[in-house]
């Protein structure tokens, strides 16, 4: 019997308070409205930004269904809606692609004015909510909110994917991949035989080393404080990995010695002040480029002597890469499904859905790079 039009009871990890762990309810998703899309989740990934909200380190309204790194099936769709129909493949797009703005008709930017990132109230594009539990409405994250059996979804913030395409592991494009890929590639135009340094060797930050790696750098150094970690960068292509915990000076310094002077391009991949510092000091002072990937606190302020910028370095951020979500996703897909990028290495865990919160605390003792949840 079809649901299309018809309230949806299923199960959604649900974020009651900060700092608790998640909840498994039934929730009842709306159907779609004009321009929506109604999502079937097959997979998720869990990325150290859904932690952030948990944390209270990135605000949003709550309660709430995070996750922003999952892949489906179209179940039904909105009035108006062209873009996919049921029964498609989709990746939900955490930065959306209006197409019509004046960021998305600009060739270097991603940040669609319709994403709100300033703002989060949590809504549909429309200012109303799709989810609702024990009466209460439920808000969405990052227009996704893959941490649910189903989703609503704006038009805009969804993009049809290969039909053969796996989902259990191409969801990871939804987030990390494309961040960190497009970081590399699109933000900071990593170029063939430059010297790099990748701080923080998570998700992301593996994949700038993909991209760093793909773009011909030929030395590309992982920084990180679990050493657990530095096998399967190297692994995906770091040269040399180093622990800033095995030397008495700054890691700024210990790079600038390794490398005569500074590095071409610097990410920093944690999301952490003192570490955004240390990857801008790091990298040349005449022509080295810094690349902010982690999601620093909503709340935090850093102080830095503008002479660092003074002689030449630039210093970048961007999200999701900087790539336009609708154009660059599939393409991703197929590069993977093409084997021109080793996705599958990233995944070092599956667990089904409702185990989310085993999945959350692999992440937190540093056991797991993407586990991926599994409805
Ligand atoms: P992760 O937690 O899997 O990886 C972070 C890594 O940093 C871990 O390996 C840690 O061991 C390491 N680390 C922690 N502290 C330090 C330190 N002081 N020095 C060196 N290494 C350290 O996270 P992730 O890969 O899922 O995400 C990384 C960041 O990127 C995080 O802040 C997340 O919110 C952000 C992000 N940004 C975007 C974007 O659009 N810009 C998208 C997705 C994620
Ligand atoms: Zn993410
Ligand atoms: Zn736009």
């Amino acid at each position: 019997m079809s649901t299309a039009g018809k309230v949806i009871k299923c199960k959604a990890a649900v974020l009651w308070d900060l700092k608790k762990p998640f909840s498994i309810e039934e929730v009842e998703v709306a159907p779609p409205k004009a321009y929506e899309v109604r999502i079937k989740m097959v997979a998720t990934g869990i990325c150290r930004s859904d932690d952030h909200v948990v944390n209270g380190d990135f605000i949003v309204n709550l309660p709430v269904i995070l996750g922003h790194e999952g892949a489906g099936i179209v179940e039904s769709i909105g009035d108006g809606v062209t873009a996919v129909k049921p029964g498609d493949k989709v990746i939900p797009l955490c930065v959306p692609q209006c197409g019509e703005c004046i960021v998305c008709k600009h060739p270097e930017a991603n940040n669609c004015v319709k994403l709100g990132l300033t703002n989060p109230k949590g809504t549909m594009q429309d200012g109303t909510i799709r989810f609702s539990c024990k009466g209460k409405p439920i808000h969405h994250f990052a227009h996704t909110s893959t941490f649910s059996e189903y989703t609503v979804v704006d038009e805009i913030s969804v993009v049809k994917i290969d039909a053969a395409a796996p989902l259990e592991k191409v969801c990871l494009v939804g987030c990390a991949l494309s961040t960190g890929y497009g970081s590399a590639v699109k933000v900071a135009k990593v170029t063939p035989g430059s010297t790099c340094s990748v701080f923080g060797l998570g998700g992301v930050g593996l994949s700038v080393i993909i991209g760093c790696k793909a773009a011909g750098a030929a030395r590309i150094i992982g920084v990180d404080i679990n050493k657990d970690k530095f096998a399967k960068a190297e692994e995906l292509g770091a040269t040399e990995c180093i622990n800033p915990q095995d030397f008495q000076k700054p890691v700024h310094e210990v790079l600038k010695e390794m490398t005569g002077g500074g590095v071409d391009f610097s990410f920093e991949v944690i999301g952490q002040i003192d570490t955004l510092l240390e990857a801008l000091s790091c990298c040349h002072e005449a022509f080295g480029v810094c690349v902010m990937v982690g999601a620093t606190p909503s709340s935090e302020n850093l102080s830095v002597n503008p002479r660092l910028l003074f002689t030449g370095r630039t210093w970048k951020g961007a999200i999701l890469g900087g790539l336009k979500c609708k154009d660059s996703v599939p393409e991703l897909v197929a590069d993977i499904m093409a084997n021109k990028i080793p996705l599958d290495l990233l995944i070092t865990h599956a667990l089904p859905f409702e185990k989310i919160n085993e999945g959350f605390d692999l992440l937190r003792c540093g056991k797991s790079i993407r586990t991926v949840l599994k409805f």
